[in-house]
């Protein structure tokens, strides 16, 4: 297993569409294995594809608290086929934007379908976190960023950080 580097907003390779991977073969079981030592190794408890500059429609979840054993998910083309009507708000962070967080709203519970490590077609009814997680994770899939669901204000105030940041990052 491998540890990729993350991207960091702004990137142009986190507003694209991801691409559906054609089956689960070893390449793809591989890439799923270094995201997840890369997801653990950033302390994050989920990550997709395009965060690590891979255009492909794969996620990683993983919402156990570090005092329990590991809960992996390994998802390919994963789809909500199904969302609740009640809707809960919950604070959010991303590795692509170290150190911002804010309150996102989003359905409480999502039934996802996707194709499971065996390329075995699977769904999964998730509520809580781990709910939250994936719906932020098909987000990266599309393009989309949590602060894509907040007001432009707020988004204006932490991509502006960002981006400073990253021009910091730079000079030294
Ligand atoms: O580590 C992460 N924490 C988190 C907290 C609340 C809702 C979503 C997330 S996902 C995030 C890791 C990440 O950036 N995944 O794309
Ligand atoms: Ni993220």
């Amino acid at each position: 297993m491998a540890r990729l580097s993350i991207l960091f907003a702004p990137d142009v390779q986190l507003k694209r569409r991801a691409l559906p991977v054609e089956q689960v073969d070893g390449e793809v079981r591989r890439l799923m294995d270094d995201m997840l030592e890369t997801m653990h190794g950033a302390n994050g408890i989920g990550l997709a594809a395009p965060q690590v500059g891979v255009l492909k429609r794969i996620i990683v979840v993983d919402v156990a608290r570090p005092e329990e054993s590991p809960q992996p998910w390994r998802m390919a083309n994963p789809e909500i086929v199904w969302s609740s009507d009640d809707a809960v708000a919950g604070e959010e962070g991303c590795l692509s934007l170290p150190e911002q967080y804010a309150e996102v709203v989003r359905p409480s519970r999502v039934c996802v379908r996707y194709l499971d490590h065996q390329n075995e077609m699977r769904e999964l009814e998730a509520s809580g976190l781990l709910a939250k997680c994936i719906q932020h994770e098909i987000d990266h899939l599309d393009g989309v960023l949590f602060v894509d669901h907040l007001t432009s204000l707020k988004r204006g105030i932490i991509l502006r950080k960002l981006a400073k940041q990253k021009r910091q990052m730079a000079t030294v």
